[in-house]
């Protein structure tokens, strides 16, 4: 009775809102940017409270990720590596629609909020290798491809803190790159994505995604604040997982290891009808919105 009564003023008051953008994601070889994509196109298990109402795919690219969520990670196996294109017009982009409700519990006003992204996730022989040629065409053709990005999500595989001062040469080398494209920018958002963080010594930390960048990738972190401190872009940091936890009361990481070494983790789905990433639209919707919107991150 109070239901029906309460839910015309609600739809009465539905707003509508678009916002789109354009991202790329960088980071190194097996940093799991393709499994993120794919679970994110994917969608698995939403949660009932959680403001992501629905992700569709846009285009074929966004329909093929949904395959490979189903094909591979469903079936508990690996999504294959990116090949390096070397013609850059060849990479896969991504174009999804990302749904939001957001409840204004006071008025009850509520917004829907479509988020509409095209992303292309480069390969990690890109940051790895490409990067740090010199006088390269291809690296010239990667950096014309990533000038007009509304954001650029960075993606580290949160296990490889060893990694951390190797890694922020690379970051060092975007960020000199990236402010040779100034001709185009708007400042520039710069989303510091740490995936893999289902596994036990991450999972505690999720909601300081700052601190344990700090913690853990410290080089990289100095170098993406004086970054900020220039005052040419901002940059935030956030905790992922493409697979998720699973279990009630005693929660466990949902993937099986198989391997783990100094370049990170290697892993699959563990339980497919309990798969439920979590964090992957939190950077998104930084980089589309300049706002963070709490409860998007990880849970
Ligand atoms: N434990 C765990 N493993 C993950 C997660 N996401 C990806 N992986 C694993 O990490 C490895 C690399 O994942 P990819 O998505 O292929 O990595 P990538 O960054 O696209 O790698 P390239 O295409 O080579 O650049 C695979 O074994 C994935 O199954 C995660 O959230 N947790
Ligand atoms: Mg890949």
């Amino acid at each position: 009775m109070f239901k029906s009564l309460l839910q015309p003023r609600i739809d009465r008051n539905l707003k509508e809102e678009n916002c789109s953008g354009v991202l790329r994601v960088i980071g190194d070889r097996a940093a799991g940017k393709t499994t993120y994509m794919a679970a994110l196109a994917r969608w698995p298990n939403a949660e009932i409270s959680s403001p992501v109402e629905l992700v569709t795919p846009a285009n074929k690219d966004g329909e093929y990720l949904i395959r490979q969520a189903e094909s591979l990670i469903e079936q508990g196996l690996q999504i294959n590596q990116t090949r390096l294109a070397n013609d850059v017009l060849e990479i896969k982009d991504y174009s999804l629609r990302i749904i939001l409700k957001t409840a204004d519990n006071f008025s009850f006003l509520n917004t829907i909020f479509n988020l509409d992204i095209s992303c292309k996730d480069y390969s990690g022989e890109f940051f790895s290798d490409v990067l740090h040629q010199t006088n390269s065409q291809l690296l010239r053709d990667y950096l014309n491809d990533c000038f007009p990005a509304t954001g650029i999500m960075l993606m580290i595989d949160a296990t490889t803190h060893r990694k951390d001062p190797e890694y922020a040469r690379g970051v060092d080398r975007l960020l000199v790159a990236l402010a040779g494209g100034d001709v185009f920018s708007q400042k520039r958002r710069i989303a510091l994505v740490l995936t893999k963080c289902e596994l036990a010594d991450l999972w505690i930390n999720r909601h300081r995604p700052k601190f344990v960048t700090e913690v853990r990738f410290p080089t990289i972190f100095k170098r993406l604040e004086s970054w900020q401190d220039l005052g040419v872009g901002s940059v935030e940091y956030f905790t992922t997982s493409a697979f998720g936890m699973t279990g009630k009361r005693y929660l466990k990481p949902n993937s099986r290891q198989i391997y783990r070494d100094r370049g990170g983790v290697a892993a699959v789905l563990e339980d497919s009808k309990k798969w439920r990433p979590f964090g992957l639209v939190s950077p998104i919707y930084w980089i589309c919105t300049g706002k963070r919107l709490l409860e998007l991150d990880g849970d």
